[in-house]
């Protein structure tokens, strides 16, 4: 069954890996599943047809036969659930490689998304700059609690799962702030999972939509 998911016709990142279509395509090319992509202008993004497969208006959004799903976790989780590769077989291993994902999207990824929005979209606030601090502290709480747990180990818990791919694709946002470089340990755990051929392949893929779209200089 054909595979489709959707992405930015133009990603404001200008093609960098850091809209959540790029996890998606990991976690495809990781489980060696073919795809199509259907690009979604802003505007087509809030208007019907697309919001009746994504409520909240937003990409990526998963379609397989009658299957519509939204929210990179669930998708993320659906592949890892029917292909090899991304989640170990053994009961335990699996719900802990499970517990990554939850803790990727729900603990690390917030804090993350707080300081990322305070620095582009809060720039001209007054209080940004009493803020700012307090936001980047508790994105330094979770990195020192990460890199403990992490350690000299190359991924969160023994193979690589999609614990780590969407660790990983969490952690990714925070390279531009230099806040990453700060922890070693994990600034090479996420070279580590950017070496990954699929990763390779996915950001190479959402690159190459931004490339195609973007007028001539
Ligand atoms: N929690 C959602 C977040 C989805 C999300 O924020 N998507 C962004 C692109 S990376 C988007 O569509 N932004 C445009 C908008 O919200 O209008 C997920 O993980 O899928």
């Amino acid at each position: 069954m054909t595979i489709t998911i959707s992405a930015f016709e133009r990603s404001p990142d200008g093609g960098k890996g850091l809209a959540r279509d790029t996890r998606v395509r990991w976690a495809l090319e990781e489980a060696s599943q073919p795809y199509e992509v259907r690009l979604v202008s802003f505007r087509a993004m809030k208007e019907a047809p697309h919001l009746a497969l994504h409520p909240f208006g937003q990409i990526p959004t998963y379609e397989e036969g009658d299957l519509v799903l939204f929210e990179t976790g669930a998708i993320v989780f659906h592949i890892a659930a029917r292909h090899a590769g991304l989640l170990p077989e053994e009961g335990n291993a699996r719900a802990r490689a499970i517990t990554w994902m939850f803790a990727a999207l729900n603990t690390v990824e917030p804090p993350i998304l707080e300081l990322v929005n305070a620095r582009l979209l809060e720039g001209d606030k007054p209080w940004r700059a009493e803020r700012l601090p307090l936001v980047e502290e508790r994105v330094r709480t979770r990195l020192k609690q990460l890199s403990d747990r992490l350690g000299d180990a190359d991924w969160l818990d023994g193979a690589f799962s999609s614990g780590d791919l969407l660790m990983v694709s969490v952690l990714l946002r925070l390279r531009s702030s230099g806040i990453l470089d700060e922890y070693p340990k994990l600034a090479a755990y996420v070279v580590r999972g950017e070496a990954r051929p699929a990763y390779e392949r996915a950001f190479d893929a959402q690159l190459a939509v931004y490339t195609r779209m973007r007028p001539p200089d």
